[in-house]
């Protein structure tokens, strides 16, 4: 079994405006959000393209790497490495109907300007990672696109990423729902598609959030399964999510510790994090969080993560073993939730 290694975005720090209201804490500087998190144990950080570029359409593809090299630096200074780059396609006015998929052509290659930027950036920051979380990738009003266009306009942008440089990996985040009603790629299972229907599916492969398995009505110690399975689970991101409704991204476990623990308990099985992959974690601090809490959620779900490691490595394998072999599940089912009840 692997020692995971964590990683964390800079949004999961932040002054907790939603939809319905305003900023109700402070804002805190890039610098410092990097520093808190080295000091609380990560060792790595995931970035959207404008994390790193704030305002990234003013700028030319050389300004564009010169800024990313600066953040690079500030990585240096602080021991972290960059997990991955992603192209923040969901709120610029170019994207209002989806990035790749847009009815709009001229909108269709901004999404494609932006996601070779996200390459650039990454090469900058020393990563080979670009994640694709496909917010508006999808319909609104049903019969405003084509399912079949929509997914052959996604192969198509991701073939030009793999062409464009060589090195570099493709990892789908899918998502069901939120911001777009219907999603053209809404599982691990979509994901897999995608990726076998692109020109190199060695480079393409997925991301698990929980938090979007359970949106979609799935479990996600399944759909990480599903990813380890075909040998292309390259990330995670942990979180908590009460049902099916808006995406909470709660602390990782406090809603279902079962379903928490069986992807702990899957991730170890298969010695996710041996290719240098990250436990990363996407979760929100409560609007109510005070500012002087405002990493809280984030120790708290590395907590959980690491005391539900600690119930694996305490997990009776022997008697799964016999409990399997008897075909006993009742007892079974009761074991594990008695060993997460125990102390
Ligand atoms: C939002 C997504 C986002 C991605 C990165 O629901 O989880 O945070 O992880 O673009
Ligand atoms: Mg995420």
């Amino acid at each position: 079994m692997y020692n995971f290694k964590f990683s964390v975005g800079p949004w999961n720090v932040h002054s907790g405006g939603d939809s319905y209201g305003p900023a109700v804490r402070n804002e805190i500087i890039l610098e410092e959000k990097l520093r808190k998190f080295s000091e609380l144990g990560f060792s790595a950080i995931q970035f959207h393209d404008d994390d790193v570029v704030p305002n990234i359409n003013k700028f030319t593809e050389e300004e564009i790497k010169k800024q990313a090299s600066k953040i690079k630096s500030l990585l240096d200074k602080y021991n972290l490495a960059a997990e991955f780059v992603a192209p923040r396609l969901w709120m610029d006015m170019h994207t209002i109907d989806g990035g790749y998929t847009s009815n709009s052509e001229t909108d269709r290659d901004y999404a494609i300007w932006r996601s070779l930027r996200s390459i650039d950036i990454a090469k900058v920051l020393g990563c080979n990672k670009i994640v694709l979380w496909l917010a508006r990738e999808g319909t609104l009003c049903s019969e405003s696109k084509s399912a079949v266009d929509g997914v052959n306009y996604l192969i198509n942008a991701i073939n030009i990423m793999l062409d464009y440089d060589k090195t570099i990996k493709v990892l789908i985040e899918p998502k069901p729902n939120e911001p777009i009603d219907r999603s053209f790629c809404g599982t691990i299972g979509h994901v897999m598609g995608v990726s076998a229907a692109t020109k190199d599916p060695s480079r393409v492969g997925g991301l698990l959030e929980s938090a979007h398995a359970i949106l979609a009505g799935l479990d996600p110690a399944n759909e990480i399964g599903f990813g380890l399975a075909m040998g292309k689970l390259w990330g995670v991101h942990l979180n908590d999510q009460n049902g099916i409704k808006f995406d909470q991204d709660k602390a990782f476990g406090v809603e279902n510790l079962r379903q928490a623990f069986n992807q702990i308990k899957i991730l170890m099985e298969n010695n996710y994090g041996a290719n240098g992959e990250y436990i990363g974690l996407d979760v929100k601090a409560m609007r109510t969080t005070r500012d002087t809490d405002s990493y809280k959620h984030l120790e708290n779900s590395l907590k959980i993560v690491k005391l539900l490691e600690a119930k694996v490595r305490k997990y009776d394998y022997h008697f799964q073993d016999t409990c399997i072999k008897n075909r006993d599940y009742e007892a079974l089912e009761m074991y594990v939730i008695e060993h997460l009840m125990r102390s």
